[in-house]
């Protein structure tokens, strides 16, 4: 069986690893964190994600899956590093570092494949380095971009059914790399070339964003004319062409509150209406914290931390960010409910928690961030008699 080397662990790395490590691939995960390299070879996991757990501990048991510091020799490269924003720019560091890795055991057939998400023309980059410091020409190897578009969550289904995009820097390359994902994904794989490849996910992301925006604003709008936004969406929505998202305080994630930056710094004249959804949604966050401040209650309970809900991940969670500046810039007595996080995950925070049933007993305001179902069921007769802000509709 094919060897694969999988650089960068996270939340795409390591469920890709474990699921084609499942499917008999011979897998070598390179991390930069030791202390992740460490729990992966116990067959334990650094991650919530549903699945991922038994998945990596089969994957090291049969010993198809092993974690490591550096690359080995391997027939397929695939690099799942992430690619921040510094500035709203995109930051390439770890991609760089990622390729300069694995540059001294690519050899002539082998494939490297980039899913992390890159600026247009990144792959043809990537390329052009790889040919300028091996020995190796044009032809010898398979490079294409490959974007990962699971959401997370559900990463184990949308790994395997989603629709794969494929871009070789030739045709030759997009081929070869269409046979390695028909080994694993039951979606389509549709072939094109690497700046397009690039570019439909950065489309496809900042679509998602513009659309939040749009739902954002209106949020506004309901409530300058004291109208339930709710409401109005569901009621909109029943138009055949009309399908408007949820609002609520803010775009988190690692991928949709970044991504748009990437086309938008690319050619900022060109690009208006993404970078003004990016600035609606984090003006939200503003607007909600403005809203929470003009209550005047000096006692806050806070529902949600988490970037969305049934899911621990913090990264560019306006929820997050909200607490934080009541309690730390402002100075307010925050105390905030959130289920789906780790005590270890809350140590770091250096905020509050208290649990569902010590909020009950708090007066002041109580504020719902995040829609988690373990609210859904509890929340109107949890709050029977406070006062409410309900960024989310979850009492609708
Ligand atoms: N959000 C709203 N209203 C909505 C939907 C989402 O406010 O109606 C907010 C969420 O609360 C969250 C943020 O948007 O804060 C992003 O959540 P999401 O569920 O829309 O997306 P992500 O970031 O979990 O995953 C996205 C997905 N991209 C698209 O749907 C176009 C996923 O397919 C990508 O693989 C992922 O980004 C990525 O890694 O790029």
């Amino acid at each position: 069986m094919k060897k694969v080397c999988i650089i960068g662990l996270g939340y795409i790395g390591l469920p890709t690893a474990a699921l084609i490590a499942n499917k008999g691939f011979k897998v070598h995960g390179v991390d930069i964190q030791e202390s992740i390299i460490k729990k992966i070879n116990k067959g334990k996991i650094h991650i919530i994600e549903p699945g991922l757990d038994k998945y990596v501990k089969n994957a090291v048991e049969i010993g198809n899956l092993k974690a490591a510091s550096k690359p080995q020799k391997s027939d397929i490269f695939i690099i799942t590093v992430p690619t921040p924003i510094k500035n709203k720019k995109p930051d390439l560091s770890f991609v760089e570092s990622a390729i300069k890795m694995i540059i001294p055991y690519i050899e002539k057939n082998n494939q490297i494949i980039i899913e992390s998400t890159c600026p247009v023309g990144t792959t043809e980059y990537i390329n052009e380095k790889i040919l300028k410091d091996t020995n190796l020409k044009d032809n010898d190897i398979f490079l294409a971009y490959c974007p990962e578009r699971v959401l997370p969550g559900n990463i184990f289904f949308e790994l395997e059914n989603n629709d794969r995009i494929i871009g070789g820097v030739n045709n030759k390359s997009t081929k070869k790399v269409v046979e390695f994902y028909n080994k694993f994904v039951k979606g389509k794989l549709l072939e094109t070339d690497s700046k397009t490849a690039e570019m439909v996910k950065l489309t496809e992301n900042s679509f998602r964003d513009i659309n939040i925006a749009f739902a954002n604003e209106i949020s506004i709008l309901c409530e300058e004319n004291n109208v339930d936004v709710w409401e109005l969406v569901d009621l909109a929505n029943k138009h055949p062409r009309v399908n408007i998202l949820e609002p609520g305080p803010g775009v988190g994630g690692h991928c949709i509150a970044v991504d748009p930056w990437f086309l938008v710094s690319s050619n900022n004249k060109s690009s208006k209406l993404i970078r003004t959804a990016r600035e609606v949604n984090l003006n939200k966050e503003k607007w909600v914290i403005n809203k929470i401040l003009n209550s005047n209650n000096k006692t806050v309970t806070i529902y949600g931390i988490t970037f969305k809900p049934d899911i621990d991940d913090i990264r560019e969670s306006p929820s997050l960010n909200i607490a934080n500046y009541l309690q730390k810039i402002k100075k307010l007595d925050v105390k905030i409910v959130e289920p789906n996080i780790s005590k270890f995950q809350k140590e770091k925070l250096n905020l509050d928690f208290i649990s569902m049933s010590e909020s009950k007993k708090r007066g002041g305001l109580h504020v719902i961030l995040v829609n988690h179902s373990i609210f859904k069921s509890k929340m109107k007769l949890h709050l029977k008699n406070k006062l409410i802000l309900d960024f989310k509709g979850l009492l609708k």
